[in-house]
């Protein structure tokens, strides 16, 4: 039975970063939320009437595997996966011993996710994430349209044409290359990308430079977020993308506008991305809230 009910909720929280891309972690197994996540989403991701971030992670117990990640956008969605997310949670998990290994079998609603972290001396120095493997054909991404992998399509939007290659890392990906991404009207083409009808759930926007055959530049413009400071699914898929161009080998450094991670793309098909995960606050938010409460 659910029922709307309007009532404060006190939740300890962790705020962390990986590449600028930041997001606000909370411990579910310890403790007690609504459930409500879409909304607590919206309104601890704000950064005016929030804490603010890019997302919410959630750590919960798993059947499954080791541990479970959520994730949910400012705007209150559910993505499958977020790779920068994800070491965040693989080093929050380890530092507060809630797994004491440093590989961990992570459930996602894009399948297992194994982060590795890399140690340096008893400290976590970055964090090596097995991806798993690039989903390419256009059902899977999802995306309208005949069977088949999507290279270089041109995909007409709102009157200009884009050359587009779209990759799923368990979400969908958009990747257009570009001669200038710095000078690139990002925050007017992503938003009418992510929203176009060819994607029934929509999709994130990268906008990648070929720098040499092992470094890139890439820009992300985020479904239900906007423009973040880096993507660490879409580097991935923009590693790949860039494999089936031939415009790069199978190793790539990709630069964010918040930093680089490395990618590479092995011969067993798996994604690894290896990068950074930093603590930048805890704290404990107090807020009213009007959340669908679940009486089980
Ligand atoms: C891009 C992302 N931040 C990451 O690092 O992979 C994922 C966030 C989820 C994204 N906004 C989506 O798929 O809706």
């Amino acid at each position: 039975m659910a029922t709307d009910v309007k009532g404060v909720e006190e939740l300890d929280f962790v705020k962390m970063q990986g590449l600028g891309n930041d997001f606000i972690l909370i411990d579910c197994i310890q403790e007690n939320t609504s459930g409500d996540y879409g909304e607590l989403s919206r309104r601890l991701c704000d950064r005016h009437f929030g804490v603010g971030a890019d997302g919410l992670v959630l750590i919960l117990p798993s059947q499954t595997a080791d541990i479970r990640m959520r994730i949910f956008n400012p705007d209150g969605s559910e993505p499958e996966m977020c790779g920068n997310a994800i070491r965040c949670f693989a080093r929050y998990v380890y530092e507060n011993n809630i797994i004491n290994k440093t590989v961990i079998r992570v459930e996602t609603l894009a399948g297992l996710i194994v982060p590795e972290l890399v140690m340096d001396g008893g400290r976590v120095v970055s964090v090596r994430v097995d991806m798993g493997e690039p989903r390419l054909d256009r059902s899977l991404i999802p995306m309208e349209g005949p069977s088949g992998r999507v290279i270089n399509e041109s995909l007409s939007v709102a009157g200009e044409d884009f050359g587009v290659t779209c990759v799923s890392m368990g979400n969908p990906h958009c990747i257009t290359f570009v001669q200038d991404v710095e000078g690139y009207p990002l925050t007017r083409i992503g938003p009418k990308i992510e929203n176009h009808p060819v994607f029934p759930r929509k999709t994130n926007v990268e906008f990648v430079q070929i720098l040499s055959r092992n470094e890139v530049r890439m820009r992300v413009w985020e479904r239900g977020a906007g423009e973040t400071l880096a993507c660490g699914t879409g580097a991935c898929a923009t590693g790949v993308a860039c494999v089936l161009n031939n415009l790069t080998g199978r190793k790539v450094t990709v630069h964010l506008s918040g930093g680089d991670l490395i990618i590479e793309w092995t011969g067993d098909n798996h994604v690894y991305m290896t990068g950074p995960a930093e603590y930048v606050f805890s704290g404990r938010w107090a807020g009213e809230i009007d959340h669908k409460e679940v009486i089980k």
